[in-house]
C-alpha cells in the first residue's frame, strides 16, 4: 500500500486504510456487476480410464460420448464427480476486469474521492487467473480434487496530483482440495444425486505480494493492497453440498459451499467469510 505525503505514520496508516476499504467496495461492487464479463474461455479435461488405454483428449471424442462423459460445468467449483478410477485434469482461465469507484452502490468520480481525504485511488484492475485442477475418483461415491490457481494482476492508480501509476504482481494463489461423496445416487444411472462437498483451503497464496513504490522501479517495494494479495493467509474449511439432476439428454444442479476462514493471517487480518448459491443446467 502506498501513501504519499509527509504525513505522521499513524496517519499515514489511516489513510491507507480507508484506501484499502474503498478499494474492497470498488471489487465487491463490480464483482456483482461485471460478474456476466468473467471470461470462461478455455475449460478442457481429459479422462483417463483406469485401464492401461492411452489418454486421449476431448477432441478425439463423438458429440455422443462427449455428451456422456460427466464433466458437466467444470467452472463450478465441486460440482460435478467421475466414476471410480477415473482421473481428470482440468485447465480454467479466467480474465477478470474492475474498473470505477463506488461509494456504496453509487459511482464517485476520483475528485469526490480525493476530497473525502484518500491521497491514491484505483481506477481499474486486471487478473488473469490460470486454474489447473486433477480429479480422481478412489471409489464410486467418493472422488477427490485439488485445484491451484496462478494468478497475473495489475491495478491503475490515479494519484490527487494528478499522477498515474501501475503495480502488477504474479504467482500462485490459495490450494484447495476437496472431497465429494455421494450420499444418495448412482453417478452410473443418472437421475438425481445429492453430494456432500468437504473441502480445505491451505494459505499458498503470498499475503506478502510487493511491487515498486508509485510501480517506480527505483523506489522500494511496498506491500501492495488486499485485492492484489495472492491468498487468504488463513486456512478455511469449505463445506458444501451439491444437487445433479441427469436424464441423459439434460443434466442441472445447485449448489451451495461455504468458505469459513479460520484465526487471523500473520499480518493481522482475515478475509470474510463467503457463502456461495450456484444454479445451473446444460
Ligand atoms: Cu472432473
Amino acid at each position: 500500500m502506498k501513501c504519499p505525503g509527509e504525513k505522521s505514520h499513524r496517519n499515514q496508516a489511516r489513510r491507507c486504510y480507508g484506501i484499502a476499504a474503498l478499494s474492497c467496495v470498488a471489487t465487491l461492487v463490480l464483482e456483482l456487476t461485471l460478474g456476466c464479463c468473467r471470461a470462461q474461455l478455455i475449460t478442457t479435461g481429459f479422462l483417463m480410464p483406469h485401464s492401461s488405454e492411452p489418454a486421449h483428449d476431448l477432441t478425439g471424442l463423438s458429440l455422443e460420448q462427449l455428451s456422456q462423459l460427466d464433466i458437466v460445468q467444470p467452472n463450478v467449483l465441486g460440482g460435478h464427480t467421475h466414476p471410480a478410477g477415473e482421473i481428470m485434469f482440468g485447465y480454467t482461465y479466467m480474465h477478470t476486469h474492475m474498473s470505477g469507484l463506488y461509494q456504496g452502490t453509487r459511482e464517485i468520480s476520483p475528485a469526490e474521492a480525493f476530497a473525502e481525504g484518500f491521497s491514491t485511488v484505483h481506477t481499474e484492475m486486471e487478473m488473469d487467473m490460470h486454474m489447473f485442477d486433477v480429479m480422481y475418483a478412489p471409489t464410486e461415491r467418493l472422488t477427490l480434487m485439488a485445484m491451484l490457481p496462478f494468478k497475473t494482476e495489475s491495478m491503475l492508480h490515479l494519484t490527487n496530483d494528478n499522477t498515474r501509476f501501475t503495480q502488477s504482481a504474479d504467482g500462485i494463489g490459495d490450494l484447495e482440495v476437496m472431497a465429494l461423496y455421494t450420499v444418495f445416487g448412482d453417478i452410473r444411472k443418472g437421475g438425481h444425486r445429492l453430494v456432500v462437498n468437504a473441502g480445505f483451503s491451505f494459505p499458498t497464496g503470498s499475503i506478502n505480494v510487493r511491487d515498486h513504490a508509485d510501480g517506480d522501479p527505483s523506489r522500494p517495494l511496498v506491500l501492495l493492497e488486499y485485492p492484489m494479495q495472492f491468498g487468504s493467509g488463513t486456512f478455511d474449511l469449505m463445506p458444501g453440498l451439491t444437487y445433479l439432476g441427469d436424464t441423459g439428454r439434460w443434466s442441472w444442479g445447485a449448489q451451495t459451499i461455504e468458505t469459513v476462514r479460520f484465526g487471523r493471517n500473520y499480518h493481522g487480518y482475515r478475509f470474510g467469510n463467503q457463502y456461495r448459491v450456484s444454479a445451473w443446467g446444460a
